[in-house]
């Protein structure tokens, strides 16, 4: 039976941030809190005229503690709205990629993703929920808004009082009028897979010549790394790292960079290192690459797909376009522009990149943040990097490092990294934003250490497709010889601010090609001290991390 519930408290912190609502465990479990965002994303369906009668929806989650719970919360929600069918995975678990195929895949309305993605979990930790559309894909910034206008309104909200579904078992269930159908959460996933890539070449490759080594930090992909690599191209489990899932990541920071993966990166730069290293995030949509003694840097990794995209079956007749985030680096324009595609900059977030896949504009996106992804879902994707990177590879027979600089070599290097300062004072950061903000009118033309500024100012798109403006996405800063600097803040933590720097400039010189890329910049990372103030506004001596 279907209950209403007094939902007693106005929750005005409901606005989604760069990937969903994100809040601390304590937050989410604030009596009413979750459903209170539930039921605004109903409503906004609603008001949007979408009909929840008769329809279908996806759930599913990275695992992380509560992430039971909510699924329980959710489906009697659903319910009570009347939705006729779910498609759960199993546990509750699915992987953001595997929910946006699972959603595409049965032509849902869309689906919710319970995941904090690189957040820390756990009871002291991070939780998060999202709403993806029919598409596949994060909801953009309309839908978000009305959830917010819709959260800051609800009053009450209709709950079914029947009792928990086992979302152990697979299977076909019964709540109130509605079918539970508990999936498995890696199957449809890992057909993609085999539909996109060569399987039979990449399991060649990796038996004869290559030895890789895939670091699940706990989370997620776990299992969807064993079936992929262990299962379907038969390599030795020895090839997996961390790929029991924890609902606290085993204490971890499940974020794939050089700070938070550390021991897979002590691994890739040891004497018996092996040839490739990979590693995913929280929720499966983030990917880090690696070869034996070297990194490769985001926004480096998407030029390097574009570049060779053609590789791979899925993608052999070449791309149609390609897309970035704006602090993501340059390195894919130049690729773009000989292959002569259209290449998109777009503000910071996967749902900037929906309306241009849909419309079929481009094929590829990528983020600096360590997210690679195409048009085989809505959703960036981490174990999709890794294979097509694997695809290259197998195809090509040469290492990491080779066709790194190979590719260095023929495009240009664009020296890049991010320096983040988490967890600062909101006052802090507020201020050194107004700082900078107040100097942008003035910088056009003034010449720093020899780099004249050509463009100052406060990032803003409009989306190709249906002209919606978003505005204030993020303060950069552009340099005659193609050198930026952007500075941002991070619209997914809990704590405080983070506020994020990216530093850009390219070189063709062949003796740089080496060097490090902090020794590669450190002429922009000394300006941009002088420029912005970020040590005195944020009174860190350091960034907390250096990517
Ligand atoms: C960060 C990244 C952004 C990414 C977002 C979600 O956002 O910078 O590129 O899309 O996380 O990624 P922000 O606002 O903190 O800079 V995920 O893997 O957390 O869903
Ligand atoms: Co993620």
């Amino acid at each position: 039976m279907s209950i209403q519930v007094k939902s007693t408290t106005a929750f005005d912190d409901q606005k989604p941030g760069t990937s969903g609502l994100r809040k601390k465990v304590a937050v989410i479990k604030t009596p009413n809190y979750l459903e209170n965002f539930i039921q605004a994303v109903f409503n906004s369906l609603k008001a949007a005229g979408e009909s929840l009668e008769g329809n279908s929806l996806v759930i599913g989650g990275d695992g992380r503690y509560y992430n039971k719970t909510a699924t329980q919360t959710l489906l009697k929600m659903a319910a009570a709205q009347g939705i006729s069918k779910v498609f759960v995975g199993q546990n509750g678990i699915l992987s953001t990629p595997a929910a946006s195929a699972v959603i595409r895949q049965h032509q849902t309305l869309g689906g919710f993703i319970l995941s904090a993605s690189h957040n820390p979990g756990g009871i002291d930790g991070d939780f998060g929920i999202k709403f993806n559309i029919a598409n596949g894909g994060p909801a953009p910034e309309k839908i978000t808004d009305a959830i917010y206008q819709a959260a800051c309104a609800i009053e009450t909200y209709p709950i079914s009082d029947a009792a928990d579904i086992d979302l152990s078992k697979q299977g076909s269930y019964q709540l109130e009028n509605m079918q539970v159908e508990v999936i498995d959460p890696v199957q449809i996933y890992a057909d993609l897979m085999e539909s996109v890539f060569d399987f039979a070449l990449i399991r060649e490759f990796c038996q004869q010549h290559f030895n890789i080594l895939f670091d699940a930090m706990h989370a997620v992909t776990g299992p969807y790394a064993e079936e992929i690599f262990v299962n379907r191209l038969g390599l030795s489990t020895d090839c997996l790292l961390n790929c029991t899932p924890s609902e606290d990541f085993a204490g971890g920071h499940p974020d794939p960079n050089l700070t938070y993966a550390k021991t897979l990166v002590e691994r890739l730069y040891a004497e018996d290192a092996p040839d490739f290293g990979a590693a995913s995030d929280g929720d499966g949509d983030r990917n880090m690459i690696l070869g034996k003694g070297c990194f490769v840097n985001p926004s480096d990794s998407l030029a390097i797909l574009t570049a060779n995209a053609t590789c791979i079956p899925g993608y052999k007749n070449g791309l149609v376009g390609v897309a970035r985030s704006m602090p993501t680096s340059s390195a894919v324009d130049v690729v773009a522009k000989a292959l002569n595609i259209p290449c998109y900059e777009t503000p910071t977030g996967w749902k900037f990149f929906g309306n241009l896949l849909d419309a079929g504009k481009v094929s590829f996106c990528g983020e600096e943040s360590f997210g690679t992804g195409s048009d085989h879902v809505r959703e960036k994707d981490g174990l999709w990097a890794v294979l097509a990177w694997l695809n290259i590879l197998a195809v090509k027979k040469i290492s990491v490092a080779e066709i790194l600089h190979a590719h260095w070599q023929q495009f240009g290097r664009h020296f890049y990294t991010r320096h983040d300062y988490e967890g600062i004072n909101s006052q802090g950061a507020a201020d050194l934003l107004a700082h900078i903000n107040a100097q942008l009118d003035s910088l056009a033309g003034q010449v720093f250490a020899g780099r004249t500024v050509s463009f100052a100012d406060n990032f803003s798109y409009t989306d190709p497709i249906d002209g919606s403006l978003s505005q204030g996405q993020g303060l950069r800063i552009g340099f005659d010889d193609g050198a930026r600097m952007i500075v941002r803040l991070s619209g997914t933590g809990t704590d405080g601010a983070t506020l994020r720097l990216y530093l850009e400039s390219y070189s063709q010189d062949p003796k740089m090609l080496t060097a490090d890329a902090q020794q590669g910049l450190s002429d922009l990372i000394a300006l941009s001290e002088q420029l912005l103030q970020i040590k005195a506004f944020t009174e860190r001596d350091a960034p907390s991390v250096i990517t």
